[in-house]
């Protein structure tokens, strides 16, 4: 999982170690660079008082060089508030990132999360695994002993193999947005991919995708921002904290959504359990009835207000809303199992606060294990 790295960047990071292949360079043109302002000033917007206090932006915001000087100073403080008890290994491990982005002490959160790593079983790579292994295979001092550089070498061409197997020919790695991690792997890591990677291709995409409105949700700008801006994480202890001079951009008015009297669409929405206890086995459809443009959590709202069957829970987490609990059957970490959304078979790339269904969209919600 991706948490693997999520902890060990903050110790372990170091510069982006010397290539030893050619990569492609990209920037965003010209052209295009209002959309990317426009996406980051979107992200330093949703940093409220009130709202959960997100790592990953305040990271994202520091390597961008940040534009709302408040929205950095009070998520910086949240940060340096929070609560250790609570958060998972990974989470902590963001935070203390995000600190140091902000050239804040993180004190003894380092220590926490050293003490929580002895007990923590490594799992899973992926983007975040490549870039925290690229940063430990940079401090490996020469002269070391050759057997500890070759296993880094191999662990990372393994993990590097398996972001090149997803690199489509639109030049998406995965699906959108895994697109910004995986970027940020590939530029750095001293490994080749199998397949050939077009950076410039991968940015005219994303950028593409950001015009057609589907970096909206702070978490996906913060994960594709540093790739647009040319940063990776660990260009963190590089950034510089004296006051920049940066004026936020003044950005086209959006247009205002104009109130619609179009007719309410019909969304076909399931529930399926046929997993947790025998006796709480369950597959039920419903058709609901929402404006158009609707997204999924008011579908959802619609039917738990209908029928009590429906019910659901969520839970607040970096990427918004997730849909923890359905008809009482709850998701389990230990158990490993969760409510997935589809449309049809296909699995949904967005949350239910985000994703807008379709008319006559058939839209499952099943439980399942990952
Ligand atoms: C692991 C993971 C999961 C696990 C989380 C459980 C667990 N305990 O680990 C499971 C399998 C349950 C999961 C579910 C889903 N996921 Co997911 N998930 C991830 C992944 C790979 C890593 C998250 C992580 O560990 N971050 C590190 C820790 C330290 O940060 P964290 O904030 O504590 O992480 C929490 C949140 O990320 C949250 N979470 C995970 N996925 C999602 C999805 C949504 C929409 C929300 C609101 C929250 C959320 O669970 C994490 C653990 O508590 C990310 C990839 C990424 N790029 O972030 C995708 C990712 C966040 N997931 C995604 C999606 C789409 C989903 C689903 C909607 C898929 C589906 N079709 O049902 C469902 C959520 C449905 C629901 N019930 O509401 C997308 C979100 C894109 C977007 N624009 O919204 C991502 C980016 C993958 C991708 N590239 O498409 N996911």
């Amino acid at each position: 999982m991706t948490w693997f790295t999520l902890h060990i960047l903050p110790l372990l990071w170091a510069a982006a170690g010397t290539s030893t292949w050619t990569r492609s360079s990209c920037s965003v043109p010209l052209a295009k660079q209002s959309l990317v302002d426009g996406i980051q000033v979107l992200m330093e917007n949703s940093v409220t008082s009130s709202a959960h206090p997100n790592p990953s932006v305040l990271i994202a915001m520091n390597l961008a060089g940040a534009y709302n000087v408040e929205a950095q100073k009070l998520l910086t403080d949240k940060l340096m508030a929070s609560d250790t008890a609570d958060l998972t290994i990974g989470q902590l491990a963001l935070i203390i990132m995000a600190l140091n982005s902000s050239c804040r002490d993180p004190g003894n959160k380092v220590s926490i999360l050293q003490r929580q790593m002895e007990t923590w079983p490594p799992s899973n790579t992926g983007a975040m695994a490549t870039l925290a292994l690229t940063c430990m295979y940079n401090k490996i001092p020469e002269g070391s002993e050759e057997g500890y550089r070759i296993l880094f070498s191999q662990v990372l061409e393994e993990a590097v193999k398996n972001i090149s197997m997803r690199i489509k020919d639109n030049g998406i790695i995965g699906d959108i947005y895994s697109t910004g991690l995986a970027m940020q792997a590939l530029s750095v890591t001293p490994k080749q991919p199998n397949k050939e990677w077009n950076c410039q291709k991968t940015m005219d995409t994303i950028l593409t995708e950001i015009e057609h409105g589907k970096f909206h949700n702070p978490m996906s700008i913060a994960q594709i921002l540093p790739s647009l801006k040319g940063k990776t994480y660990l260009d963190v202890p590089h950034v510089s904290c004296s006051p920049g001079h940066e004026v936020q951009p003044t950005l086209p008015n959006q247009p205002s959504p104009v109130p619609t009297t179009a007719p309410n669409i019909t969304v076909i929405y399931t529930i399926n359990n046929q997993l947790r206890g025998v006796e709480l086995f369950f597959n039920e459809t419903m058709d609901v009835s929402v404006k158009p443009g609707s997204v999924l959590l008011v579908v959802l709202e619609e039917a738990q207000r209908r029928n009590s069957m429906f019910k659901f829970e969520t839970t607040m987490t970096s990427w918004g809303l997730v849909v923890s609990s359905i008809n009482n059957v709850a998701e389990n970490v230990q158990e490993r199992t969760y409510w997935q959304f589809l449309s049809g078979k296909t699995p949904l790339n967005e949350g239910v606060a985000d994703y807008k269904p379709y008319k006559h969209e058939h839209i499952t919600a099943n439980f399942t294990r990952y």
